[in-house]
């Protein structure tokens, strides 16, 4: 690499810059990012590698926590798993055309599985009942085989569904039917009540976006 470019690396790196710079003709088989102080790492803006062929990440003993991550990029890996259940922040999370494994932490998420048989795994201290500060999923389906782990749910068998005119009207008769995983349709989108300790009362609500139908979810979704 010539000198001038890279100290535009440098410079890339030290200030930021538009992720198109290095779009524009340079290649970076490998991307280091070091200098850890051994307690966790945070990276709060959402870290996209489009076809990096190789990733290394060295912060001390604790390791890196990312925030946002975008692995629809990646061709060939048969799926990822992506953990942003450290990071404390919200987090967009978009996952590969493969089969993967994403987990959640307690911001709010808006999570994409991409193609593939996805796993999406909820921690038990989520983001509660409020419209618009709930966690999202952007696609699941049923049919590609998406699974939703919401351990621990002490009995995911105790389900339910319903359709609703408006969100309020789910929450209520969710609260109502008093299941431990309790599915609403309103309008074209699903939203799954949790009451992961079975004690009668809603822990924490994910809304499906863009579900369609009560048909593309069922009790065998959950785990
Ligand atoms: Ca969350
Ligand atoms: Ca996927
Ligand atoms: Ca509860």
């Amino acid at each position: 690499m010539e000198q001038d470019i890279l100290e535009r690396c440098v410079t890339y790196f030290t200030h930021g810059g538009p992720i198109e710079w290095i779009g524009g003709g340079i290649t970076i088989g490998t991307i280091s990012v070091s200098g850890g102080d051994g307690a966790a790492d945070n990276f709060g803006n959402t870290f996209s590698i489009l076809g990096a062929s190789w990733l290394s990440l060295s912060a001390g003993a604790q390791g890196v926590t990312l925030g946002g991550v975008d692995y629809s990029g990646y061709g060939d890996v048969g799926g990822v798993t992506l953990d942003v259940s450290g990071f404390k922040g919200d987090t967009t999370v978009v996952g590969s055309a493969f089969d993967d494994t994403i987990t959640d932490n307690a911001g709010v998420n808006t999570i994409t599985g991409g193609a593939g048989a996805d796993v999406f795994t909820f921690m038990d201290t989520n983001t509660g009942t409020t419209l618009g500060l709930i966690d999202k999923i952007m696609d699941f389906s049923n049919t590609a085989g998406d699974k939703i782990d919401l351990t621990p749910v002490v009995d995911v068998n105790n389900y339910g569904e319903a359709g609703y005119a408006d969100f309020n009207a789910f929450l209520a008769g969710a609260d109502t039917a008093d299941k431990a995983v309790w599915v609403g349709l309103v309008g074209s989108d699903g939203f799954v009540a949790v009451d992961h300790d079975t004690n009668g009362s809603i822990d924490y609500v994910i809304q499906l976006a863009g579900l369609g139908s009560l048909a593309n979810v069922d009790v065998a979704s959950f785990a």
